[in-house]
């Protein structure tokens, strides 16, 4: 197994600031959480906090991210941009493409995404993304994006009670792929793509060109209920725009929710 160490990561690097404050952990409970707890102690902009394995990973609504030890890429990076909190799933659009431009750069795989937050690779689950928001009165202090990518994962290994069919990069090629240079190509797609979010350039074009959910049926469980309907399209804010049978119009953000294809058995 390819063996990980903050020396190993660092030699090539190739960005400027972002992972140049680098935490390795060979285990931690959650990448996430350990990067809060730096945000709060008011780690840098760019900061990357990586583990092996994870005790307690987690996803949306208290769910859990699996991944057996040296499966995976299990990064969380902190990020203090100047966005207000409606904003913020910008940092999900500018991550999301990154890991599809890395991926497709190191592998030739395609990348589909799922709103509001799924990589997605032949129709199945490959990575997801988990954002987090940290506030000082009605700004945000800092945001943690933490990224999942299965890379040497074998499906058949994880619990069956998933929310939908899942696939790793080796599973879909046939063949191991090194994490160290998929990860210097994810960083180095960040950067340059969080750098262009800076200087004032919205991802959500190119984000909603790479959306497997437009144009699908789609059944959204909210906290108030359940919502059906024809996903038309995203706003300037990365809600989904969903088309009700009454002909109503409903933006969903990406908070709460849990979103399935109709077709797919309803989430446990
Ligand atoms: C996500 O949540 O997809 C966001 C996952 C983010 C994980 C990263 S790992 C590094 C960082 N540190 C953390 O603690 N988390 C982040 P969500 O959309 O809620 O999907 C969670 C669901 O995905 C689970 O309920 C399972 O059904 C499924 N799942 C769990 N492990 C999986 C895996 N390895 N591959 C695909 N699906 C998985």
């Amino acid at each position: 197994m390819e063996t990980l160490s903050a020396e190993r990561i660092r030699v090539g690097l190739r960005t400027e600031f972002v992972g140049r404050n680098l935490v390795y952990l060979p285990e931690a409970g959650s990448t996430n959480t350990e990067a809060r707890r730096l945000g709060k102690a008011g780690a840098p902009d760019g900061t990357l906090v990586m583990a092996d394995y994870q005790t307690s990973g987690r996803g949306r609504l208290e769910r859990r991210w699996e991944a057996p030890p040296g499966s995976s890429l299990l990064v969380s990076l902190i990020f203090r941009p100047t966005l207000a909190p409606h904003q913020i799933q910008r940092l999900t659009m500018v991550c999301s493409l990154a890991v599809a431009d890395a991926v497709e750069a190191e592998t030739g795989l395609c990348v589909g995404l799922k709103w509001p937050n799924d990589l997605m690779v032949d129709g199945s689950k490959v990575g997801g993304i988990l954002t987090e928001l940290e506030l000082r009165g009605d700004r945000v202090d800092y945001a943690v994006v933490g990224i999942g990518l299965n890379v040497n994962l074998d499906p058949s290994e994880l619990p069956g009670d998933l929310l939908m069919p899942v696939t790793s990069l080796s599973h879909a090629l046939g063949r191991r792929v090194a994490r160290r240079p998929l990860l210097w190509a994810v960083l180095w797609a960040v950067e340059a793509r969080y750098l262009a979010l800076k200087a004032g350039h919205s991802p959500h074009a190119e984000w909603a060109e790479r959306l497997v959910t437009v144009g699908q049926p789609v059944t959204i469980s909210l906290a108030g209920g359940v919502l059906e309907g024809m996903a038309e399209g995203l706003d300037a804010n990365g809600a989904l725009l969903v088309r009700q049978a009454d002909g109503r119009l409903e933006a969903v953000v990406a908070g709460d929710v849990t979103l399935r294809a109709q077709s797919h058995p309803a989430p446990v």
